[in-house]
């Protein structure tokens, strides 16, 4: 199976915003003999022996974290993003107190305050969204955060395309005494390259995972600001208290061990060139894909990401998606601001570049990208204008299958993905 994945991911482009291509060093040190390892605790204060290369490891990953985010502290033990954010909220606020975060549809996380996750129902969450015109209003939210008094805000994105105004979140947030935390999981390796704005001279909390955009292992960092020991000098200490022992066990040394070889990879002159180009890219395609007639949501993008409202194209993002993996683009299904869709159905597609930009792809073969999933969704469209499929049709699967199977041209889209894929094979890079 390992093979076979290997042979997909080398034979298809990968289009999921949040997903990137790892460094055989940073494999190899998560298959590395630290996985093999117990560490309760934190370095130098652990409740077991044989800590002796474990406590160099993660002082030297906390080390190399604090430098490149500029921040006085960083916890690099979370398994990942959503137990991440769940310590942060638990060490800001208690259970029922409130919370504001980005509503799903309008582009957030669900570990933002979604009623379908945790962070949705131990606080009283009150979600803000996005205007017609698919922006953060920072008046509204304001408005909101005066009626709500929330503990914690939470600024952060996973299907938001435009750059977050760190500092509108921070006036906010002081105005109403409430804490900020920034989730950049998206775009920390952007931030580091300074192809996006850094929250940390903002906010009192950052959060970010480490397989994005900062090309790591699929792990999580919490970073608390000078703003934020200034605000409570006891925060570092309860955001470590809430990582473990709060919510979890013995941490994941070999993950943290591929953390550190990924931290010293993105601090190096060739990933800030990587970076600019994701985003350059991200643009490219952007544009070229607004030429063909889609409707993207906010008008573009200033980061990785790209939202698609299909319903100018009477298409389910099912549909889309799926069409697309069959022609050897992968991406993914996704909500829209307002969608009157449910989030199984959604009327959105989303799409990004860090990956295709990890195999060295620039913005001519975004505009390649681009034609091919325009040749995708016309054929799409053409064959459910023959066959009347209304959109209830388009949601059960077998019918999706028809509309696909009808689709002659995915055969030939899917040749010229694979000859682009072959032009620019996944090297084992370092
Ligand atoms: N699943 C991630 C994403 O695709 O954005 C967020 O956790």
């Amino acid at each position: 199976l390992i093979k076979q994945e290997e042979k997909r991911q080398q034979e298809t482009l990968m289009l999921i915003p949040s997903e990137n291509i790892a460094s055989r060093a940073v494999e190899e040190a998560v298959a590395s003999i630290f996985g093999n390892k117990y560490a309760e605790g934190y370095p130098f204060k652990r409740y077991y022996q044989g800590q002796q290369y474990v406590d160099q490891l993660e002082t030297l990953v906390i080390e190399r974290t604090k430098k490149l985010f500029r921040v006085p502290h960083a916890n690099v033990q979370p398994y990942s993003g959503s137990p991440a954010n769940l310590a942060v909220l638990l060490a800001l606020a208690k259970p029922g107190d409130s919370i504001m975060g980005l509503s799903l549809d309008s582009g957030g996380h669900l570990t933002h305050g979604s009623k379908a996750s945790y962070t949705g129902k131990l606080f009283h969450s009150v979600q803000y969204g996005v205007n017609k015109q698919g922006l953060i209003d920072y008046d509204d939210v304001f408005k909101l955060a005066k009626k709500v008094k929330p503990k914690v805000i939470i600024a952060g994105i996973t299907a938001y395309p435009r750059v977050l105004d760190w500092k509108k979140f921070a006036q906010i947030a002081d105005e109403v005494e409430a804490y900020l935390m920034a989730d950049i999981a998206h775009l920390a390796g952007l931030v580091i390259a300074g192809a996006y704005p850094s929250p940390a001279p903002f906010t009192h909390v950052v959060t970010t995972t480490t397989h994005k955009t900062l090309r790591g292992p699929r792990g999580a960092l919490i970073m608390v600001t000078e703003r934020g020991l200034k605000k409570d000098p006891d925060l570092q200490e309860k955001i470590d208290k809430s990582v473990f022992p709060g919510l979890q066990g013995g941490p994941h040394e070999n993950t943290i061990a591929g953390i550190g070889i990924a931290l010293k990879e993105v601090s190096q002159n060739s990933f800030r060139v990587y970076a600019k180009q994701i985003v350059k890219n991200a643009r490219a395609l952007a544009s070229q894909l607004n030429s063909y007639g889609f409707d993207l949501v906010s008008g573009g993008t200033d980061s990785h990401l790209i939202l698609i409202n299909l319903q100018n194209k009477n298409l389910l993002g099912n549909t889309v998606a799926e069409a697309c993996e069959e022609a050897g683009m992968v991406l993914n299904r996704n909500a829209i601001p307002n969608d009157p869709n449910p989030p199984y159905y959604p009327s959105g597609i989303r799409l990004g570049t860090p990956g295709v930009t990890s195999r060295g792809m620039k913005e001519k073969e975004m505009k390649h990208i681009a034609q091919c999933i325009n040749d995708v969704v016309v054929t799409l469209q053409d064959i459910k204008k023959k066959t009347k499929m209304t959109m209830l049709d388009e949601r059960k699967r077998e019918n999706r299958i028809k509309i696909i199977k009808q689709a002659k041209t995915l055969r030939k889209v899917r040749q010229r993905v694979l000859q682009l894929c072959t032009k620019f094979p996944i090297k084992k890079y370092y």
